[in-house]
């Protein structure tokens, strides 16, 4: 049996190029050698208000932008999170081997319950939820973007948790970040991590983005007070400008240094834009392929239902029985 991979994304906001160079083009690699499991997580979606007709629609355009991304769907299941019981009533069962100093320690938290006036206890378990999202599948690898790393440790310890109190459950899975692009900063504020619920229009560039958008948005990225590209003394805007044309172009640091040291910030700007614009014109070009298909999203994401489904029970099956629930008659 091939080791399998799980990975989600929320369907919020807009997907944009660090979602994809942090982790959607890593699921996409991933095929090729494990089993895979993409999961629409639309119960973490709702831990902000999402107005409903909405939310309806972003879970659809997720996958849609899954496929069009390279996701296969006779390789991999596609599916939403609340679509598969499981996730949910693993969920609780974590909760109870989950001390609440682990979660109040999680800087994701931190950063969102900051935000907000009143905190959502959903914001609290999030994490905890995320982890079942995992071991349900017993994935041994989980590629995502670096500002989950936090939320994996906290996977391996409330899986190793539960493996030691009720005896060998669940796989402990190892994080995959790729080696560039992890952390993809936004053109506003190079401090700040590139994210889809962040407002403002010069922060992101989303994967629907139209060429002459994409090179409006990178034209006014904030880089630093110097004129030109100098590997030495760089500021955070001109490295996440480097870093995305690395990415997307996969050059070395030798080539991205005979490439663009003392090059004008004006040229460095054209430069990323086009590579940004040619990269993903065939993505946007399949997606609007697919979306004109009527019904076959939703075929899709039964079929991945019909695939994930099983495991995540066979999973929760065991685990109950490890714990000692109830045991009906028809599940004997
Ligand atoms: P939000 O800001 O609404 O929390 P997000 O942009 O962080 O959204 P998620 O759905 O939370 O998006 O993340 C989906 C995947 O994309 C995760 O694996 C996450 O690590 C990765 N990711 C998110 N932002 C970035 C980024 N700026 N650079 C690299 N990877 C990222
Ligand atoms: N918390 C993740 C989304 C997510 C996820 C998962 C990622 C939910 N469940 C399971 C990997 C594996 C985020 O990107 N904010």
């Amino acid at each position: 049996m091939r080791a399998r991979v799980l990975s989600g994304i929320q369907p919020s906001g807009n997907l944009h190029i660090g979602n994809y160079l942090g982790a959607l083009r890593n699921w996409v690699r991933s095929q090729k050698d494990y089993e895979c499991f993409f999961c629409i997580v639309d119960l973490h979606a709702i831990t902000a208000y999402q107005e409903p007709a909405e939310l309806q629609a972003k879970i659809r355009e997720l996958a849609a932008l899954f496929l069009a991304a390279g996701i296969d769907p006779k390789q991999s299941a596609i599916f939403a999170q609340s679509d598969v019981h499981a996730h949910t009533e693993l969920a609780w069962m974590l909760t109870c081997v989950t001390p609440m100093g682990w979660l109040e320690r999680m800087t994701q938290f931190k950063a969102k319950s900051a935000k907000q006036e009143s905190v959502g206890d959903g914001i609290f378990q999030y994490p905890v939820l995320m982890a079942a999202d995992i071991l349900l599948y017993q994935a041994a690898i989980v590629p995502v973007g670096d500002d989950q790393s936090q939320h994996l440790e906290l996977t391996r310890d409330i899986a190793t948790r539960f493996n030691s109190l009720y005896g060998d459950t669940f796989v402990v899975p190892k994080t995959d970040l790729p080696s560039v692009g992890a952390r993809i900063m936004g053109l506003d504020d190079p401090t700040a991590k590139m994210s889809k619920s962040a407002i403002g229009s010069g922060h992101a560039i989303a994967l629907l983005d139209d060429p002459a958008k994409i090179q409006k948005t990178m034209m006014r990225a904030t880089t630093d007070s110097n004129p030109e590209v100098n590997f030495e003394t760089m500021g955070p805007g001109v490295a996440n400008l480097l870093t995305i044309y690395q990415a997307f172009g996969e050059k070395t640091n030798e080539e991205m240094r005979a490439e663009f040291a003392g090059m004008r910030y004006g040229d460095l700007k054209k430069r990323v834009a086009g590579m940004v614009i040619a990269k993903l014109e065939p993505l946007q070009a399949e997606y609007h392929r697919i979306v004109a298909e009527p019904g076959y999203l939703d075929g899709i994401l039964q079929e991945g239902k019909e695939r994930a489904a099983p495991v995540a029970n066979q999973t929760v099956a065991t685990a109950k029985s490890r714990m000692g629930l109830y045991k009906s008659l028809a599940t004997i």
